[in-house]
Order: structure tokens, then sequence, then C-alpha cells
């Protein structure tokens, strides 16, 4: 049940509205207050990145338990936040009347008046000290992913090419991360596709360079087509109602239910997945379509879905060890604060600037550069932002402008480019922008 809360008198022509994203790809910006953003209508982005499934209605800003006005004009930023998102995250909503941004609330949040310098962005840093106050932050050394140039076709083959070709060329790369294409289904991560014929010796090459080496995994999903679901259909989480496994996204071509992690049996096994990842020599860990440890339903143990996501994150945490890194990636905003070490705040990357058909959330540079730099803030105070990878292959639209926006607003420093693909420019480019990341806030 939505409640007002506040009704901030505003200049409707240059007032602001910040509103904060469910998960990494959700749309989050900074939209004049006359320009709220459309509603997301296709059934996969509403499954995958809106709130318990739902869009806000027309013509209203939502925001995931953060929303500020800048009534530009005379007055403060007002800052409504949540006070706490380890149960539940408030769904905040602002509605344009007249001269007034009318604020509504489904569980109590906190209003805070900023008067500080710096607008929207630095009232956003000021409240982020306060909700994420006293983190230890960790440096990512650069990254290179193997996702963005061969995408799920990806072969063992093309990852040792990349690794001799960065001693080659001397890009400088820290963590060598095979990305989805090495598994033969989502769930049953230790039976490799036959594009990687033997994960675990690649594994061992690429640490026998001195380098980290990094694996994607989507922990807490599982396919309808893989073994782990044949074998275990009851640990997947379900519609109360119906009884049926809750659809959360489609990997690979495949249909996924959500695997329910307070089932001390999938806990289990997902611990031993991932330890016998840790056992090959993998100390990176880009864990992917988080959310769907988050969506409501049935599980072994009554929590609320963001209760189960939080034991789930920790889960994953002991099962890694403390010295391997962890990144969040299509993962909850704020109920993640304080359990990884970075995280994928924007849509993907792509070499086409324009997303297809206009969509908000779709793979493309004009949808990533607009979250990286609303959740700017977000960078040394949560985590290490990570903007998504660079690429800088003469293919991709506006490359300039992408690298710009990672070098000004990012924190992880990721290549995603065939090296062998990059011209000088791309290669000079990519030599300066490879360095650890910042743990400092950048505004
Ligand atoms: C691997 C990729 C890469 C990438 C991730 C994620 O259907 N979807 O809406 C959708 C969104 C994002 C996405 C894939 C599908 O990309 O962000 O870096 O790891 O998965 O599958």
């Amino acid at each position: 049940m939505m409640t007002q809360i506040a009704a901030v008198r505003i200049d409707p022509a240059r007032a602001r509205v910040y509103a904060e994203g469910w998960q990494s790809w959700s749309q989050s910006g900074l939209f004049p207050a006359t320009a709220a953003p459309l509603p997301v209508t296709s059934p996969e982005s509403l499954a995958i990145d809106c709130q318990y499934g739902q869009a806000a209605p027309a013509g209203v800003f939502e925001g995931s338990g953060l929303l500020a006005v800048d009534p530009a004009g005379s007055g403060a930023v007002t800052v409504f936040g949540a006070l706490e998102a380890s149960s539940r995250v408030p769904v905040i909503q602002a509605r344009l009347h007249g001269e007034e941004l009318v604020v509504y609330a489904n569980a109590p949040v906190t209003t805070t008046k900023d008067s500080g310098p710096g607008g929207i962005p630095g009232a956003l840093g000021r409240w982020a000290d306060g909700f994420a106050a006293g983190l230890a932050l960790r440096e990512i050394p650069p990254v290179w992913c193997s996702w963005y140039q061969y995408y799920s076709g990806v072969t063992q083959g093309d990852v040792l090419a990349n690794l001799i070709a960065m001693d080659a060329l001397r890009v400088p790369v820290g963590v060598v991360q095979v990305d989805d294409g090495y598994e033969s289904c989502p769930g049953d991560w230790l039976t490799a596709s036959s594009q990687f014929p033997d994960l675990p010796g690649l594994i061992a090459t690429i640490t026998n360079t001195g380098r980290r080496a990094g694996i994607w995994i989507a922990p807490m999903l599982v396919g309808r087509s893989s073994k782990l679901f044949a074998s275990h259909p009851d640990w997947a989480v379900r519609d109360p109602g119906t009884g049926e496994p809750v659809y959360a996204g489609t990997v690979c071509r495949d249909s996924c239910a959500a695997l329910d992690l307070t089932h001390p049996d999938a806990a289990r096994y997902l611990a031993a997945v991932l330890g016998t990842m840790r056992g090959w020599g993998v100390s990176y860990f880009k864990i992917d379509f988080c959310y769907a440890g988050a969506v409501e339903g049935s599980r072994y143990a009554a929590m609320t879905g963001i209760e189960a996501y939080r034991h789930g994150l920790r889960l994953i945490r002991d099962a890694i060890g403390p010295d391997a890194l962890l990144v969040g990636c299509g993962a909850p905003i704020l109920p993640s604060v304080g359990l990884v070490d970075a995280m994928r705040v924007g849509p993907d990357m792509a070499a086409d600037y324009e997303p297809r058909g206009g969509q908000p959330t779709m793979p493309s540079q004009r949808n990533a550069a607009r979250n990286v730099i609303a959740r700017a803030w977000q960078q040394g105070r949560f985590w290490v932002n990570d903007p998504d990878c660079l690429m800088l292959r003469p293919q991709v639209q506006r490359r300039s402008e992408w690298a710009s926006v990672v070098e000004r607003f990012g924190g992880l420093r990721c290549c995603g480019d065939g090296l062998r693909q990059l011209d000088d420019w791309g290669l000079a480019a990519m030599r300066r922008l490879l360095v650890d990341s910042p743990v400092k806030p950048v505004t």
C-alpha cells in the first residue's frame, strides 16, 4: 500500500528527480521533473529489471529504496531513503502535480534535507556515507573478460589466444575472466560445454602466468533443461498460489527458475561447485542474474526474497573464502551493500550506441553510460563500481566517448575486446586505462 509521505515544492522547468533502479541493469538516472521514464512493458524486462516484477505506472518516478528531488530555485535537495535493506526495500514513487512533486512509499523511509554542495550527486554521496558507514573496500586489478568479443560462442582457444596476446602486446591484465559459454547448462556449472574441453587445465594455465583466474556464474538460477533441475525439482522457488517454479529469466536460451538457497541441500550443492572452482585456482567470481535470488515465493525457510538473497550472498562468500574477489551483476543494489567487492551499475555495454527498440535496459552505450554517470556516487562508498567493459575496437560506435565515461566515473577497469581486434588507438587507450580500480569516491 502506497502512502503519501511528502509534497515537495519545485520549479517544474528546472527541478530534477533521481530514481534508484532495482538492480544493476535497471534504469537509474537523474531526470527532469517533467519527464518521468516510460513504463516497462516487455515481460522479460518486468521479470528481470523490476522490483516485485511490477512496473511503475506511467508518469511516475520510482526508486527502489532511494529517490531524491532537487527543487531548483530555492531549497535543499530532499533524499528519501530506506532505513535498511536487509529484509525489504521500500518502493518510493513521485508524481508531478502542478508545482509539487508528491512522494509516496510502501514502508517507512528517512527524509533528509541536504543543503551541502554538489546537488543531487553530492547529497546521495552523503546519504551513502551514512547508509554504508565503515565498509573496508578492496582494489580490483584490471580484468580481461571474454563476453564482449565472443559472447556465448567463446572457446577455450579464444581465451588462450588472448592470454598469449596480453603478454605479446603488453596489455596489463591482472584477472582473466571466463564468462558465460563454458557451462553445459545454467545450474550444471561443473559440466563444461564442448567449447571447453579442459576448463580446470585452462584455469591452471591462467594462474601459471601469475594472474588471477576469474569465472562467471549465475549461482541463484537453475535452467529447466539442466540435470540439476531434473534431479532436484524441489530446489526451485515456487509461486505460493500455483506451486509452479517462479520464472526468473532466460539464460543461454534456457528458461530458468530461481534456486532456493535456503534449502540446505541446494546450499551445499552451490558451496561444493564454488569450492571445486576455488580448487582449480579461480579467485575472482562474477556472480550474475543475482536478482533471481530475491524473487518472492515459497522457499524451504520462511524468508522474504531479500532475506533469502542476502543469505545466498553470505553462503557464496563463505564458500569462496575471504581472499577471492566477488563482483555482483544483475544484482539488487541496496541489499548487496557490504556483501560484494564490486558491483555492475548499469546495463551491458554494446558495440551499438543506441539500444534495440529504444528500450532503456537493453545493451547499448546510451543505457550503460546513463546508469554509470547516475550511480557514480556509489563508487568507493558501497563498493567498487563496475561500469562494464571497455570496448575499444574500431567496430564500436563512439568508442572514445565510452572510454571517457569509464575513465571519469567508473571504478573497475575491464577489457572486453579480443586483443588482436584492437587498432593502434584502441591498444594505446586500453594500455593506459587498464589500472587497479580506485577504492575512493569519484565525486
Ligand atoms: C552473460 C552476460 C554477461 C553480461 C551480463 C549478463 O536477458 N537479459 O535481459 C540479459 C541482460 C543482461 C545480460 C544477459 C541477458 O548480460 O551483464 O556481462 O555476463 O550476462 O550471459
